[in-house]
């Protein structure tokens, strides 16, 4: 074959792959038609355990309350670096690669976070001693158990594929909450140049290990003052590794009114960036713990998102192994009623919604 022929197939195969058989680029457009008709509701664990339930399978909390699934269901790898067969909250990875297999199957959407123990220190997630970033990155002594770590999350996604051999899309969204002190890739821990290449560097190795669906998330936590856009971008590591422009923001007490300006402080800068960077925004994890407020979903969390063109909002886990984290509702919660409302109404997406055309 002479030269000229053979670079024409390779660019037409190339071609090929971006457009027509690339998951993450589906998943992409996917999100970003999503983004135009209203938000998408994602639960953290949700169809694994809930406060009162675990490993049950079938089950799913929001599905309980308000008959449909939430639109993205989240996950935790956490302890997938360790070789370990459950992750840090016990859920067997066997069980969470089916889980989201099924989510698939059925339409929905996937994203992955990942509280990966400590590396220096052998302690875990929140342990943020012993240099660990630094040591990781290229030239350190933990260089080789980062590059061992990755090959076990590229093991894991490639494991992502439908029945007919299809690789699942994922929405994956590591080293998340890095301006805050209470990881080991944090401000506490590493310099937001050296944070900047250790997203870089997963990105470069998961790329080459996996097959071009993964859709990549920077979340940092609230940010601390007024210059919100600056303190956003201060460990972004550009916008060739990133998709996804994400913040999460908790609400600690029953002051609704704060937590409100907190979300709109944050979704007003992200909004914009993501029209500028053209990249998909989302509020990548919220919530209230065990949601004392009633009336909380329709009343305080609707009202804080609905004016934002964010593509999901994700509460976390109604945790089974901790009573004083639940995020969500489930029926014999007193939150039950009040979900529905925040269900039913036009703006919020779960899963039945996003099979519409
Ligand atoms: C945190 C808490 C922990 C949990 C971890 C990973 O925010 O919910 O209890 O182990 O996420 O799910």
């Amino acid at each position: 074959m002479n030269r000229y022929i053979l670079s024409l197939l390779l660019s037409a195969i190339a071609t090929c792959g971006i457009t027509a058989a690339n998951p993450a680029k589906a998943l992409l457009k996917k999100l970003a038609e999503t983004q135009k008709r209203g938000i998408m509701v994602a639960h953290q664990d949700a169809t694994v355990y809930g406060t009162t339930w675990k490993w049950d399978t079938g089950r799913c909390d929001v599905k309980e309350v308000c008959g449909d699934y939430p639109a993205i269901i989240g996950f935790d790898l956490g302890k997938l670096e360790l070789g370990e067969d459950k992750n840090l909250d016990g859920v067997p990875f066997s069980r969470m690669r089916q889980e989201i297999i099924s989510h698939h199957q059925r339409g929905g959407i996937i994203t992955l976070s990942w509280h990966a123990f400590n590396p220096a220190t052998g302690g875990n997630t929140w342990d943020i001693n012993g240099n660990a970033v630094t040591k990781m990155l290229p030239g350190g002594e933990l260089n080789a158990t980062l590059d061992k770590w990755l090959g076990r999350v590229a093991g894991f996604i490639n494991s992502l594929t439908t029945p007919d051999g299809k690789h699942i899309p994922v929405i994956f969204r590591p080293w998340h909450e890095m301006n805050g002190g209470w990881f080991w890739w944090g401000s506490k821990s590493c310099e937001p140049q050296q944070y900047a290449k250790l997203y870089q560097y997963t990105h470069g190795k998961l790329t080459a290990m996996t097959h071009e669906n993964i859709v990549w998330a920077y979340s940092p936590n609230l940010t601390d003052g007024d210059e919100t856009e600056r303190n956003f971008m201060k460990y972004y590591p550009g916008d060739k590794y990133v998709d996804l422009l994400g913040v999460d923001v908790y609400q600690f007490s029953s002051d609704n009114a704060t937590y409100q300006a907190n979300v709109k402080k944050e979704l007003d800068v992200i909004v914009k960036l993501g029209r500028e960077h053209k990249k998909i925004t989302a509020l990548t994890e919220t919530g209230y713990r065990n949601v004392p407020d009633s009336k909380w979903f329709s009343t305080c969390l609707l009202p804080a998102i609905e004016q934002y063109p964010i593509s999901y909002v994700l509460l976390w886990r109604n945790a089974w192994d901790n009573p004083e984290e639940n995020y969500i509702a489930a029926p014999e919660k007193k939150t039950a009623d009040d979900f529905r409302l925040f269900h039913d109404n036009d703006k919020t997406l779960f899963l039945k919604d996003i099979l519409k055309d």
